[in-house]
């Protein structure tokens, strides 16, 4: 068989494997790894969640998996003038991608920089196919995210927008630093069935606690998941209509369980762990 490329490139360093034994060397150093890697798509739980006939729709989820934005939009673009039709390239090629992504991350093996680059390659791709229906696609219900006034951070709140799109629901994005009033006003306007709220400084999760009073003054019981690093499960749950999220992905999980089983904040605190379907330390 020939040689790849870092092959040749290690026998130029090294010198050839028979003459100097160097294969220790190239792999304690990382040059060289044992074996062949497994490749994200073959993994066997994402090669369950893939479209399993090459094609069109494979390749799309592919590239959002691969987090490859460009690939992702000019496929998307070819497929859409070729005819597929855009809400079957949505739940049937993008979500797939990063559902693929979704189960890696769970596992360990995707980080956070994974998740952003396929989050921005998935909507890219689900902007071109909106722009071709007209209009946006169907969503299951309103869900409204938010960084808390005062917080800058919107890394984690980002990706809650990106899980939410990713599975069907309207994310109503307010933004970070979003003051109380402004939160309670477009929760009249937008009628949200969750809203999340995210801080991740000691100085501004005290946020949670006004904004839960002010709509509650204004007579809106929408239950509110409070996330974000600083903050721990007692201190969100000393306000009520609350409950503490943990991870940006449980979001949509969160959201069917209200949507579809009708559950309360209060069903939330206490089945947390079922809801998502998996041990989460903070509710053990
Ligand atoms: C990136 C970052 C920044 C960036 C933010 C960029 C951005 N667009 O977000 C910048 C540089 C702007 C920044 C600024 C500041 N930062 Co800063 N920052 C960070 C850093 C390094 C990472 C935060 C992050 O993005 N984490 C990753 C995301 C994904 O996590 P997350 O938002 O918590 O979301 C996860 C979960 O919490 C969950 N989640 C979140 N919300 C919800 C809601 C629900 C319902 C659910 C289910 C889940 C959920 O989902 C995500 C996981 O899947 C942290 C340190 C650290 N290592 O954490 C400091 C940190 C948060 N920053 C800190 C500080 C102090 C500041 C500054 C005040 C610094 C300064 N003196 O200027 C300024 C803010 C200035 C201001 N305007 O007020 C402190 C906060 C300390 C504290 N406990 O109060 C930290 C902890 C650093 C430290 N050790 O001191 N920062």
């Amino acid at each position: 068989m020939s040689e790849s490329p870092l092959e040749q490139y290690i026998d130029a360093i090294f010198g050839s494997e028979e003459e100097n034994g160097y294969e220790d060397i190239a792999i304690r150093y990382n040059v060289k790894i044992e074996g062949p890697a497994l490749k994200p798509e073959d993994d066997p739980e994402v090669a369950e969640i893939l479209p399993a006939e090459e094609g069109i729709k494979r390749t799309l989820a592919l590239s959002v998996l691969y987090g490859d934005k460009d690939t992702c939009d000019a496929d998307t673009q070819k497929a859409l003038d070729a005819g597929e039709d855009p809400i079957d390239l949505i739940n049937n090629a993008l979500m797939k991608g990063m559902d693929g992504v979704s189960a890696l991350y769970t596992k360990g093996e995707f980080f956070l920089p994974d998740l952003m680059l396929a989050g921005d390659a998935m909507m890219s791709g689900v902007a071109l196919c909106e722009a071709k229906l007209g209009h946006k696609s169907d969503t299951k219900a309103p869900v409204m995210t938010f960084a808390v006034e005062g917080d800058p951070h919107d890394i984690g709140k980002n990706l809650i927008v990106m899980f939410l799109n990713a599975n069907g629901y309207e994310a109503i994005d307010l933004g970070r630093d979003v003051p109380t009033t402004e939160v309670v006003k477009q929760a009249q306007e937008q009628k949200p069935v969750l809203m999340t709220a995210t801080a991740l400084m000691t100085t501004t999760m005290t946020a949670f606690g006004k904004i839960v009073a002010a709509l509650q003054e204004a007579g809106i019981d929408t239950p509110v998941g409070c996330g974000g690093g600083a903050v721990r499960r007692d201190f969100v749950e000393e306000s009520p209509q609350t409950f503490y999220g943990v991870e940006a992905y449980h979001v949509p999980k969160l959201a069917d369980a209200i949507v579809d089983d009708g559950k309360t904040w209060e069903d939330i605190r206490n089945e947390y762990s079922d809801i998502v379907g998996e041990y989460v330390a903070a509710y053990s």
